[in-house]
């Protein structure tokens, strides 16, 4: 906030300082060429700035695009939609709807009802994924397990508040409820080491993602399985998804579909 407070002051006194420095040149211009002729311009009758003292001006410019009254309504409208967005933001209220730029700040509120980054149908998960044939593989040097949901389940669960933060711009801290990660790779045969997670989601850059030993170790770390005490939905990540304390949000993987254990 205050960065940008004096980031605004400084531009400003820079944008007053080019003004008083340019202003000669706007005079002399405007007493040359009055100060709307050259708006009642079209395209055809657009001539280019007369040669300068300090070689500015392009020598032999080509012939123009725009004329200067379209360029000044470009401009213009451009700047009118940010300050437009830019009220939204900063004015927020009613307004808010029209900051089509800013984080869409989505429920900060309690409850299992939080932003969705991505939707199940946006990443390719399907209902028939995460149904009845839904099997979670814990892998760890060359062995593989296969889990259900209820399998999950029936593991000693445990409940952390936890915050998930997207770089968005949105926090939603809950209650998530679930497997520890070091408990699973117990259950693989290993200790808890760099782990590999795989989302049954096909594509995209998050459909995996790994984590530190250090992370899998952490007591609180969780294959959640519910938040608030109602199961995930789908698209927050039904059967299984990844909590782990302040990892970013991108890593905290949805649509568990593999974990995969440094051995
Ligand atoms: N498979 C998968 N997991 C994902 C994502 C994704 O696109 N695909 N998005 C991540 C991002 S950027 C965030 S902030 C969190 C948000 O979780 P939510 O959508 O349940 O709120 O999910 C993360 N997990
Ligand atoms: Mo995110």
């Amino acid at each position: 906030m205050v960065a940008h407070y004096y980031g605004g002051v400084v531009f400003i006194a820079a944008l007053l300082v080019h003004l008083v420095v340019k202003m000669p040149v706007v005079v002399r211009a405007y007493r040359d060429r009055g100060v709307l002729a050259p708006l009642r311009e079209d395209l055809a009758h657009t001539r280019p700035e007369p040669p300068d003292e300090d070689g500015l001006v392009a020598a032999e410019p080509a012939a123009p695009t725009i004329s200067r009254r379209g360029l000044l309504a470009f401009v213009g409208a451009g700047s009118t939609a940010i300050l437009i967005t830019g009220a939204g933001q900063s004015v927020g209220g009613p307004l808010r709807r029209l900051a089509v730029l800013a984080p869409r700040g989505g429920d900060q509120g309690g409850g299992a009802e939080f932003p969705i980054n991505k939707t199940a149908r946006n990443a390719g998960v399907t209902p028939a994924m995460t149904g009845a044939d839904y099997r979670l593989v814990l892998a760890a040097g060359g062995r593989e397990l296969q889990l259900t949901r209820d399998d999950l389940l029936a593991l000693s669960q445990r409940t952390e508040t936890l915050p998930i933060a997207c770089v968005e711009g949105w926090t939603a801290t809950r209650g998530w409820t679930g497997v520890p990660l070091a408990a699973l790779a117990a259950m693989a045969g290993v200790p808890p080491g760099e782990l590999l997670v795989e989302s049954l989601q096909p594509r995209g850059v998050l459909n995996q993602a790994t984590l530190s030993c250090d992370q899998v170790a952490d007591e609180r770390s969780l294959l959640a399985l519910t938040v608030e005490g109602e199961p995930l939905s789908l698209d927050h990540g039904y059967p299984a998804r990844i909590i782990v304390p302040a990892l970013p949000g991108v890593h905290c993987t949805k649509w568990v579909a593999a974990l995969r254990f440094a051995a």
